[in-house]
């Protein structure tokens, strides 16, 4: 599925007529299962991990046509790209493009290589367009004697590419043309951003072990995003829609992620290298992409045969993708080399002799340290900046592949395994989080066209159930719910409701409180948090935080606050612990920290205001501070002090980030007493949504305050913001764009116990 084949069929061509070109495959689990038998690799009892049969193993094809715990299981077949028909003369092959700057970044080197098809190639045009169209650079060189073309070039100031968190996205073109000794034969051109990159893993000031941190020019960067998975179980629906919209679905895609201020995006190892289309439009939004190489969950063979296929491929794969600016870490795959050490197989780090573990029931580590790494080094990556990460997650410590204080960490306790509180995100943090999640269901919209007969439509119907493939959810969900919320099984909407804003308060707490760890230089804590996972690959209750149809889930909007170029965060801390014996009591916590984030490059001088309010009433509560001016620091968080809560467990307070002038308001929090549970809610809390004709935004107003106000509007709302918590005092605008004449509709935590729910007014 990896490596592309061409035909020769010049003869054929040579006489008219019609051809047909067939292409036959085998049904590819009856082949593997073939292949695991021929292969005869013995593995441990332990080597089946859930994820499809484990003959999937034997068989280079995307892992997660097998199922995943996400996706069903349906091993498509055939071609899942286009087929093209090549005519010419001669031509340039294989173009490879690597680019690289310099440390005090004046200066980039370009090395461009090819091979020449056909003998009447002579010489080649190299010519390179900088970002606004003028020449940079234009160079004639020779083919060389075996039809091979390899030359570098230099440009001096280059423009420098940033993930969009950071600057601007520049792109030169690289136009590079073969001529006989007149005419033109064949060209190729290229999009190219120039930006120097280094994974720093340092040692810290205060605690143990080394950052892991993406450092673009010069700056260390925070990389905030989510894990990919294929576009769909049918990949050409994706790729290559029948029906091709104005836009591509990466397009949508990758544009809303970037809307939601992420700047990385994890293609996970399970699915493919990501297609050109993909790579171009992270370049041009300014995306970072993680690509793992294409294997996960399993204990794979690597008999020499499938170690030459797998080299074949990755060296196909990444020479295709090496040159995007947006390429900045290629992992040998997914969770391998954690599973090797959790199950116990013949896995010693010490022991580096290929033959010992060629003899054991870990024979996979040969393509992890061997193949790959040779595979890269013949695309050459070396003067890049882009490395080689073994496997996701990884330390390169011992057994323990899953560190929290070396390399990346996925964060499972939580939902996983033993069902920790999502509050305990923070103890659990690692110094690069490439994977936590928290499962909620689709939008209704969604569930109701994936279950069309409404006598489905219940939270507890095998068929909504059948839709979630996530080992153990029902218990897990049901578990996480008991434990925060008053929720509702049924109506489905309550459900619906309750589970969607779990995932938006747990990933969104998590990451909030990890980017208070990018500290700065050698205080890099935490230099990365993606979330399991971005995308769905059919109508699906999953770790999604944007459903099948590219409809946000209210976690969507929680993380793009908690990622924004400016961000507010306020944490409660203990001030009385309980005795056990008082164990269902909530622990007081009277003490609220204050924290801001900035993306910024520059120091920004910021004025803070506080304000509290009773929840059941509404009532002002006075605080002793209520406004604070300081500065954010450059590019990290920057701590404000503590301040104290009357009467911590029914108030609620706001925090407002304004600029220095207190005009424009740059981020806002609120926060609440936990576990929400025991919160009294007003039973009307005369929530207000008001819409003006012909305005793209609703403006929100409450007496009472309330939690998690999802809006809605009509059939489809395409809003700015979402999943807001509101207190007396302001109006909270909300922007929604081809808002027409909708109705607008809002409901929050526990509306149901009171007055349910809001109806736009328009004016
Ligand atoms: C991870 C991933 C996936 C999986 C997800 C949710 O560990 O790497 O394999 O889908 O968890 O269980």
């Amino acid at each position: 599925m990896f490596i592309p084949q061409s035909v020769d069929i010049s003869a054929q061509a040579l006489t008219a007529g019609h051809f047909v070109l067939e292409l036959r495959f085998r049904a590819p689990s009856e082949f593997a299962k073939e292949e695991e038998q021929r292969v005869g690799y013995k593995k441990a009892e332990t080597d089946d991990t859930l994820m499809g049969g484990h003959e999937r193993m034997y068989l280079r094809k995307a892992q997660y046509h097998w199922g995943w715990d996400w996706g069903p299981a349906l091993a498509s077949t055939g071609p899942y790209l286009p087929i093209y028909l090549e005519v010419y003369q001669a031509r340039i092959n294989n173009l490879k493009i690597l680019p690289s700057v310099n440390e005090s970044l004046d200066k980039a080197t370009v090395q461009i290589s090819a091979h020449i098809e056909g003998h009447s190639g002579r010489f080649v045009l190299v010519e390179i367009a900088n970002p606004e169209g003028g020449v940079a650079l234009r160079k004639i060189f020779p083919v060389n004697v075996v039809g091979a073309f390899e030359q570098a070039v230099e440009l001096e100031s280059p423009e420098l590419w940033w993930p969009h968190t950071h600057g601007k996205q520049p792109l030169y073109q690289v136009k590079v043309e073969l001529f006989n000794t007149v005419q033109s034969l064949h060209s190729i051109t290229t999009a190219l951003g120039l930006r120097r990159l280094r994974l720093q893993q340092t040692s810290l000031n205060s605690v143990p072990g080394t950052s892991f941190t993406f450092v673009i020019n010069n700056v260390p960067i925070f990389a905030s995003g989510s894990n990919w998975i294929p576009g769909d179980f049918f990949l050409p629906r994706f790729t290559h829609p029948q029906d091709e919209p104005t836009e591509s679905n990466y397009r949508r895609w990758l544009s809303l992620a970037k809307s939601g201020n992420q700047n990385t995006i994890r293609v996970w190892g399970g699915g493919i290298v990501e297609t050109t289309d993909f790579y171009n439009l992270c370049d041009e939004l300014g995306l970072l992409v993680w690509q793992d190489l294409l294997f996960a969950c399993g204990n794979y063979p690597a008999n020499d045969e499938f170690c030459a296929s797998v080299k074949q491929e990755t060296i196909t794969q990444i020479s295709r993708v090496v040159h995007h600016p947006s390429l900045v870490l290629i992992c040998g795959d997914n969770e391998d080399m954690w599973l090797a050490g959790l199950y116990g197989w013949d896995y010693n780090p010490e022991d580096k002799k290929v033959e010992n573990w060629m003899r054991g029931n870990f024979q996979h580590r040969r393509t992890l340290e061997i193949v790959l790494p040779e595979a890269l080094k013949e695309v050459g990556i070396e003067n890049t900046g882009i490395e080689y990460w073994t496997s996701s997650p990884f330390s390169g410590e011992g057994v323990e592949a899953n560190s929290r204080i070396k390399g990346d960490v996925h964060i499972w306790d939580v939902w996983h395994g033993p069902m920790y509180p999502y509050q305990s995100y923070l103890p659990l943090m690692g110094r690069f989080v490439s994977e936590f999640g928290f499962e909620s269901p689709p939008s209704m919209r969604t569930i109701t066209s994936m279950l069309p007969s409404p006598s489905t439509r219940q939270s507890q119907s095998l068929e909504f159930l059948a839709h979630d493939k996530g080992p153990g959810a029902e218990r897990r969900a049901t578990m996480y719910m008991g434990e925060n919320f008053r929720f509702r099984m049924d109506p489905l909407e309550d459900y619906v409701y309750c589970a969607q804003l779990l995932q938006a308060e747990a990933v969104s707490f998590a990451v909030r409180n990890w980017r208070r760890n990018f500290k700065g230089p050698g205080e890099e804590l935490c230099s990365g948090a993606l979330v399991w996972q971005l995308n769905d690959n059919w109508p699906a209750i999953s770790w999604a935080i944007v459903d099948y149809y590219l409809r946000p889930k209210p976690a969507f909007f929680t993380l793009k606050r908690a990622l924004a170029h400016f961000d507010i965060g306020l944490a409660r801390n203990t001030t009385k612990r309980n005795i056990p014996i008082l164990r269902s009591y909530p622990e007081e916590q009277a003490l609220l920290s204050i924290w801001g984030v900035s993306n910024s490059h520059e120091y920004t001088t910021v004025r803070i205001t506080l304000a509290a309010f009773d929840i059941a009433t509404g009532a002002s509560v006075a605080l002793d501070t209520p406004h604070i001016t300081g500065t954010l620091k450059p590019n990290r968080s920057t701590e404000f002090g503590e301040v104290n809560i009357p009467a911590a467990a029914t108030t609620v307070v706001a925090a407002y980030l304004h600029d220095r002038n207190g005009e424009t308001l740059l981020a806002r929090f609120v926060s609440w007493p936990e576990p929400l549970k025991f919160v009294r809610f007003s039973g009307d809390p005369a929530v207000t949504v008001k819409v003006k004709n012909g305005e793209d935004r609703v403006v929100v107003t409450t007496r009472a305050p309330v939690k998690g106000l999802v809006l809605e509007a009509g059939e489809e709302g395409d809003w700015t913001d979402n999943c807001v918590d509101v207190v007396p005092g302001e109006e909270l605008v909300v922007g929604v764009k081809r808002l027409g004449d909708k109705d607008v509709k809002g409901s929050w935590l526990c509306d149901w116990e009171g007055r349910r729910g809001v109806e736009a007014v328009r004016e």
